[in-house]
């Protein structure tokens, strides 16, 4: 059905439409502001991206997570089945070798002091004439290679003497002299023994002590190897804590062999760390427990002190069987004085000498037994986690003057 159109007053059917038309328009702008305006969920402030949910692997997603539509803000419940960690092999326990031929094993690493001290003053020794000239290059000699200035007297003066009483030698007879020189001055008859045995129910305890950098955790860690490789059982004490990093190296260590590692937080006292692995110790009835220390200056006092008081506190609830002290041969006679302050603060029972693979200055070990009237126990013949030794004077002075 068809609206007649008036055309008489089209000019009228005009005019009401276009008011109609420009109400209408009107009337649908405002309805769309309000729209826009109060529409339910309106965000004041232009929409932020919503923070990430947590994401879990793809397998381990509960079903259904993560595929609500965009801008959802929720974050994941929590997964209805346990997630199960990932598997990590526990680290591989090593079983290291025992202690004993260790320095014949590791020999050669002499190499060095053996060419440079031994074979000169071999030679020396063997030339037809000795005079002035000479005995001064072997007493050079002697003290290039730290032997320390008495030592190297006596050792001239005997020297001396002997060949004298020989007159001619033979290259076998210059070995055998100097050998016996060198032996005496080394002392076989000192007691070596590294005091590590248990008392009753009670561990033994070694407080490892030094200067920065000679080698106290290293040492620390293989002779927790070496023990372990005769048969006992270690508890090690990260008593460095100036740094993490110092607890984790010895961590290493003590995981590789099966030891227990007590530690403390960084900056904590070192004495309370000492203490709890002594009581570690003694709570699970282990042989020794080795106390690894921060390095720390013999000049300076407070460290000095606090290195006391780790003494006393461990002595509270044991007692220290060893005090060895860290010594790194290639420092030579700086090393010397270092000894006698560490010493006086807390009374060293045996030395390490680490480092010896690496110098020409094996007579190091004749002048620090002599300073300090304390045998060397140990020997470091190299970075690896087997090259530390009991020291044994026959092999070490062999070693220097070849075969
Ligand atoms: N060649 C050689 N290197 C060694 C020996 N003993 C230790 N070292 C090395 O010396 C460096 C220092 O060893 P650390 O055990 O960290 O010394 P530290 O005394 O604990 O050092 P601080 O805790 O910083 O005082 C490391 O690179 C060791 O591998 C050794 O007998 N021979
Ligand atoms: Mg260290």
């Amino acid at each position: 059905m068809t609206m007649p159109v008036d055309l008489e007053n089209w000019h009228l059917v005009d005019g009401y439409l276009g008011v109609i038309v420009i109400v209408a328009v009107v009337a649908l702008l405002a309805a769309g502001g309000l729209f826009l305006l109060f529409r339910p969920g309106r965000k004041a402030a232009p929409p932020v991206k919503p923070p990430e949910p947590p994401t879990l692997p793809e397998e381990k997603r509960p079903a259904g997570a993560g595929e609500e539509g965009e801008g959802a803000t929720t974050t994941l419940p929590p997964p209805a089945v346990p997630v199960t960690p990932a598997v990590v092999a526990p680290p591989e326990v090593e079983v290291p070798p025992p202690s004993a031929g260790r320095m014949v094993r590791l020999r050669s690493r002499l190499a060095r002091s053996q060419s440079a001290f031994g074979r000169g003053l071999l030679e020396l020794l063997s030339r037809d004439r000795l005079d002035d000239e000479v005995w001064d290059e072997i007493e050079e000699n002697l003290i290039t290679a730290d032997v320390g200035v008495s030592p190297t007297r006596v050792m001239v003066e005997e020297l001396r003497t002997k060949v004298k009483v020989l007159g001619t030698r033979t290259p076998e007879e210059v070995r055998k002299l100097l050998r016996e020189q060198l032996l005496a001055q080394v002392n076989p008859d000192l007691d070596r023994t590294l005091r590590v045995q248990k008392h009753g129910d009670r561990p033994a305890v070694v407080l490892v002590v030094g200067v920065n950098g000679t080698g106290k955790t290293t040492t620390t860690g293989k002779l927790a190897r070496a023990l372990v490789g005769d048969g006992k059982k270690v508890v090690l004490g990260a008593a460095d804590t100036f740094r993490a990093a110092a607890a984790d190296q010895l961590q290493t260590w003590g995981e590789r062999v099966g030891a227990d590692v007590v530690r403390g937080p960084e900056g904590s006292d070192p004495a309370s760390v000492a203490f709890d692995a002594t009581a570690r110790g003694i709570e699970e009835k282990v042989d020794a427990v080795i106390v690894d220390t921060a390095g720390r200056l013999h000049t300076k006092t407070g460290l000095m002190d606090e290195l006391g008081k780790v003494k006393r506190v461990i002595e509270k609830k044991a007692t220290v069987d060893e005090v060895l002290l860290v010594l790194d041969a290639t420092t030579g006679q700086n090393g010397m004085r270092q000894a006698q302050v560490f010493g006086e603060v807390v009374n060293i029972t045996g030395i390490a000498l680490t480092k010896l693979d690496g110098t020409a200055k094996g007579g190091i070990v004749i002048s620090v037994q002599r300073e300090l009237g304390v045998p060397v126990k140990l020997v470091g013949l190299g970075e690896g986690p087997d090259d530390l030794a009991p020291f044994d004077p026959e092999v070490f002075v062999d070693a220097i003057l070849g075969d």
